[in-house]
């Protein structure tokens, strides 16, 4: 890092801040983590200098010897980890991965059922200013009113009404479990082909904790960053029948030269997930997202569903008087990092909506537990509580530093 701070100051001066954030503060937007050291040096290495379009033994660039290993390693981990047919470990991220399989399937037009981003899908869920909902005709499902699970009803008679060629699984925003079986069973039953975007709960399919997509699936997407804490990045898994389709949608289709700096890490990260001690840790965000939960739910904040059984919750901060936008920034002041969001129903608007999301694989990581979680509770109920104090935010700030000190952040310290 002393090459940095030589050559720009001034990008060595914000890295440096960011340092501090990450290491002062409780990091608990959802969709975020710590890397191994191993994984953010393998981001940084030489590897970053290397073009290598196509794929290993197909390669449009001489001199790729080594980066055919690194990406032959990242692929058949990949495979073992989700005991997938097929693996392509390019997609510059999760988006780009879930153009390359609609690219490989559908024709613009065609039609895709999916998860409101108002009930907690995602962007590339069909959202009408997303490539998908520009490209695609889009039926969305949600979840119900009185209980916040996904309506499998709605989700059978919206295939049946639009009889759409692909039906897309998974969320960004839903705390429950998906049963991703009741959706393949929905999708055989109108001739639908089924994506499962697993990029927020892979960490915890890979630690066997939620159930895997992979076995009833056509296609399986994700980012490695999220529970499965690897570096920023994406990839597909698919039935071998898939392969050549998926591959090609990929490159040439949708990128030019992967990533090979990030293909190296994303190999770490899946050599790392297929560690014993990953089902330990994968157990463990799952354990203090309940005790959160609880220890929210106690304090008064209303949680969308009543609770959560995977990494994630989504609060009401209006049930103590809050809107999301002025509960993400008290928070953000004290040194709490959340994010604002819609819950499903919300009858405010997205950029400042009546709920925040949180989520606990990063504290996880720090080597956090049940009785961190229920500090971590306090203090998120007392800045809500004193959100327009600054003086209390600030004391809850120092103390919140000197606590965060203790669990070191790997590759940081
Ligand atoms: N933007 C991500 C999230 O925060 O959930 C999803 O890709």
């Amino acid at each position: 890092m002393s090459s940095i701070r030589q050559a720009d100051s001034e990008i060595w001066n914000a890295l440096q801040a960011e340092r501090g954030r990450q290491v002062d503060g409780l990091e608990l937007i959802a969709s975020e983590n710590y890397t191994s050291a191993a994984i953010m040096e393998a981001a940084g290495t030489v590897l970053t200098n290397k073009y290598a379009e196509g794929y290993p033994g197909r390669r449009y660039y001489g001199g790729c010897e080594n980066v055919d290993v690194i990406e032959n390693i990242a692929r058949d981990r990949a495979r073992e980890l989700f005991g997938a047919e097929h693996a392509n470990v390019q997609p510059h991220a999760g988006s780009q991965a879930n153009m390359a399989v609609f690219m490989s399937v559908l024709k613009p037009g065609d039609t895709i059922l999916a998860m409101d981003l108002a009930h907690g899908g995602h962007l590339t869920h069909g959202m009408h200013l997303n490539f998908s909902g520009k490209l695609y005709k889009t039926a969305h499902y949600g979840v119900r009113e009185d209980d916040h699970l996904i309506d499998f009803d709605q989700v059978a008679a919206l295939a049946q009404e639009h009889k759409p060629k692909l039906i897309i699984a998974g969320a960004s925003a839903y705390p429950r479990e998906i049963d991703h079986a009741k959706f393949a069973e929905i999708a055989a039953s109108v001739g639908a082909m089924l994506m499962v975007d697993m990029a927020h709960y892979s960490g915890l399919v890979a630690a066997g904790i939620h159930n895997s997509p992979v076995p009833v699936a056509d296609f399986v997407t994700s980012t490695s960053h999220k529970t499965l804490r690897g570096p920023r990045s994406g990839f597909v898994l698919c039935r071998s029948e898939h392969a050549a389709g998926v591959d090609r949608s990929v490159f040439p289709g949708i990128q030019g030269g992967p990533l090979m700096h990030v293909v190296a890490a994303k190999a770490i990260c899946f050599g790392e997930a297929l560690q014993p001690d990953f089902r330990a840790y994968g157990e463990q965000i799952v354990e203090n997202a309940r005790v959160l939960a609880e220890t929210l739910l106690q304090g008064g904040l209303r949680l969308v569903s009543g609770g959560t059984d995977n990494h994630l919750m989504m609060c009401d901060v209006t049930t103590v008087g809050l809107s999301g936008k002025i509960a993400e920034h008290a928070l953000d002041a004290a040194g709490i990092t959340v994010n604002k969001n819609m819950i499903p129903y919300d009858q405010r608007k997205p950029m400042d909506p009546s709920g925040i999301r949180i989520g606990t694989a990063a504290l996880t990581t720090r080597g956090m537990k049940q009785d961190e979680m229920k500090k971590v509770g306090s203090w998120i109920l007392n800045v809500l509580a004193k959100h327009d104090d600054p003086a209390s935010i600030q004391a809850a700030r120092a103390e919140i530093a000197e606590f965060a000190g203790n669990y070191p952040v790997p590759g940081i310290g």
